[in-house]
Parts: structure tokens; C-alpha cells; sequence
């Protein structure tokens, strides 16, 4: 496959480069590419050099998969025009995930609702990917009615700019501000800008990317989103209120013998998931697993994921993985 990938100097690119080459994604050519300001800089994969080239360059070379992760203006703008010379755009952004047009995907969940037709396929928003993937079993299994979930959300997710307000901070160095307050050894409920209703558009992503994944609108969810000083992971406490009851030790077999999640749930060895831990894995931890005790078929736990990873580009290549496997995607020009 020739392969472009869109805004590959970034913070998810780089990962996106990282994780393409550890899973020996099918690659004959790789075309990485960045804003105007990069071309001609170089990125590196497989420990080889690659010069950063521009938007149209990228287009005119027709490649067959671009994996985009520049943002959502230049999503809007330029994926259909990937699209119209036959590439097949995985789209990290939030441009197109409800459109009702594009398919949104967590490739363990509804990766068989892909053709050959859809040439924009959007990855959901990190912290709806984590909740989303231990949910989807349990759903399928009790049937949700409600869902509320607190984030407790990593710097990385904002940025490099963010990941360096708080380095400076730690540091003692004043420097530039992502936040509107300091976020070492603070806490912010604010994710993303806030939309009119008061929520956030992080709260409302949560609230409405499952819905659409799920391809069912008989649950709810609400949610609060919250930065903290942390780094490697985004962090979740959930809680879900099903139709029908549950068993624990069948809950947690459940999202044992889920593909992409590993239970870590031991109280008497202090065992749960982490942003430590968590950081640089592909997986989604799920810890903490027990009955809410206030009301009937309602359940609680804690997730964690890498953001960066499982949250953008690992999900975003595993849907390249199976778009191959499926033979979905063909060959445009050798
Ligand atoms: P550049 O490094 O040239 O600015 P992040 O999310 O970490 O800020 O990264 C955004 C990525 O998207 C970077 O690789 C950035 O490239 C790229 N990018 C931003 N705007 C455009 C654009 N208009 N066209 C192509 N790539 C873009
Ligand atoms: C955050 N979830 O951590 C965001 C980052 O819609 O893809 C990714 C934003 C998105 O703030």
C-alpha cells in the first residue's frame, strides 16, 4: 500500500509512524506529510529518513490509505480531495464523525459496516474509543440505558503545547499557556471549548460518538471531562445502568475475552489500571469492576487507555489493517 500520513510532524503523526512500523502495516511507499511550513523537513520511519511533502504533492502521487491527524479545518478541506482520486482517508479528526454520510469506527465494534464505497472513514474522539470498547460487550450482553462518566484527561490530548505548559510548569519556567490556568497540581473541568448548552464539546462527543458506533440511540449518556497533570493516558470512571442484571465474575469474563481490553482488577494487590502503566500500550485497561450498591443493574468501573494510541493512531491503523485484510482498499497506482 502506498500510504500518506497527514500531519505526520504532530503529536499523533509521530505516533501514527511508530505504530505503523511496529505492526508491519503493509507499506511500499510512505508519503508523510505536513502544513506548508514542514516541506522538505524530515520525519523518520524504520529508522529511515523521509522528506515532508506538501498537500497537493501528496494528492498528485495518488496514494492508496492517508491517515489523517492535522486537525478538522484541514480535514474538511482536504480529505475530499484525497478521496476524489481514489484514496481511502481514515480521518482522525472531528470533522466528519457525525456525518450521517461517514462511518465512525472502532474496528473490534462495527469495522464490518466498512465497503469499498466509503472514502472518508472517521476515528472517534480518544476518550469515547476506551469507554466505547468495554461497553460494547456488556451492551450486547444487559443492554444500557444510562451511562455517566468523569474523565480525569492527559495533557497530550490538547497538544504540544500543552504537554510543554506542563513541563514549564514543573520546571519552574514561565512559558507559553495552553490552558487558561495552570494545570500542574490542578485539575480542569474543561476540555475542548465549552457549546451552549453548557457542556463541552469533549462531554458532547462522549455523549454522542457511542450512539453512532453502537448504531443505537436507546441509551444515554452524560459526562464530564476533566484535564489533570498527567500524560500517559486518559483515565475514566464510569457508570452504567443496564436493563437487565448482571454477574460480576461474568462481567469481568466478558471484557477478559474482549480483543483490545485487559482486565486489571485486584484490590488486594492494589491492582488497577493507570496512566503509567497504561502509556505507550495499545490495549484498554479495565479496573475496579463492581456493582454500584444504590440501585439495581448498575455497574462501575475505571478505564484507561493511551490516548495517542488506542484513542487515535493504533485505532486509526488497525482500521487500515482490516480495510487490507478485507480487500476494501485496492492498489490505485504502483
Ligand atoms: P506542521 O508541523 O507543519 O504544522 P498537532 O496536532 O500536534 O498540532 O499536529 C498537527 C499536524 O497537522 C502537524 O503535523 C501539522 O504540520 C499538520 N498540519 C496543520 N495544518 C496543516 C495543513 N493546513 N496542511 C497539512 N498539514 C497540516
Ligand atoms: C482531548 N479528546 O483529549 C481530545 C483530543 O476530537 O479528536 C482529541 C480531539 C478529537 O482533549
Amino acid at each position: 500500500m502506498k500510504v500518506a500520513v497527514v500531519g505526520a510532524t504532530g503529536m499523533v503523526g509521530e505516533v501514527m509512524l511508530k505504530v505503523l512500523a511496529e505492526r508491519n502495516f503493509p507499506i511500499t511507499e510512505l508519503i508523510p506529510v505536513a502544513s506548508e511550513r514542514s516541506i522538505g523537513k524530515q520525519v523518520v520511519y524504520k529508522n529511515d529518513p523521509y522528506t515532508i511533502v506538501g498537500m497537493q504533492t501528496a494528492i498528485d502521487m495518488q496514494p492508496d490509505i492517508a491517515i489523517f491527524s492535522a486537525g478538522g479545518d484541514t480535514s474538511l478541506e482536504w480529505a475530499p480531495k484525497f478521496a476524489e482520486v481514489g484514496t481511502t482517508v481514515i480521518d482522525n479528526s472531528s470533522a466528519w464523525r457525525m456525518d450521517p454520510t461517514k462511518k465512525l469506527v472502532v474496528p473490534e465494534i462495527n469495522a464490518n459496516e466498512l465497503t469499498p464505497e466509503d472514502k472518508i472513514i472517521a476515528n472517534p474522539n480518544c476518550s469515547t474509543i476506551q469507554m466505547v470498547l468495554a461497553l460494547a460487550p456488556l451492551h450486547k450482553k444487559y443492554t444500557m440505558r444510562r451511562v455517566i462518566v468523569s474523565t480525569y484527561q492527559s495533557v497530550s490530548g490538547t497538544g504540544v503545547k500543552a504537554v510543554q505548559q506542563l513541563d514549564n510548569e514543573i520546571a519552574g519556567i514561565k512559558g507559553e499557556m495552553a490552558y487558561p490556568y495552570p494545570i500542574n497540581r490542578n485539575a480542569l473541568p474543561h476540555c475542548d471549548v465549552f457549546e451552549e448548552n453548557g457542556y463541552t464539546k469533549e462531554e458532547m462527543k462522549l455523549a454522542r460518538e457511542p450512539q453512532k458506533i453502537l448504531n443505537d440511540k436507546t441509551f444515554s449518556v452524560s459526562a464530564t471531562a476533566v484535564r489533570i497533570p498527567t500524560a500517559g493516558g486518559h483515565s475514566e470512571s464510569v457508570n452504567v445502568e443496564f436493563e437487565n442484571d448482571f454477574d460480576l465474575a461474568q462481567v469481568r469474563k466478558l471484557l477478559h475475552e474482549t480483543p483490545g481490553i485487559v482486565v486489571q482488577d485486584n484490590p488486594a494487590t492494589n491492582t488497577y489500571p493507570m496512566p503509567i502503566y497504561a502509556h505507550d500500550k495499545d490495549d484498554v485497561f479495565v479496573g475496579r469492576i463492581r456493582r454500584d450498591e444504590t440501585q439495581p443493574n448498575t455497574l462501575n468501573m475505571w478505564i484507561v487507555s493511551d490516548n495517542l494510541r488506542k484513542g487515535a493512531a493504533t485505532n486509526a491503523v488497525q482500521i487500515a489493517e482490516y480495510l487490507v485484510e478485507k480487500q476494501l482498499v485496492k492498489t490505485l497506482v504502483s
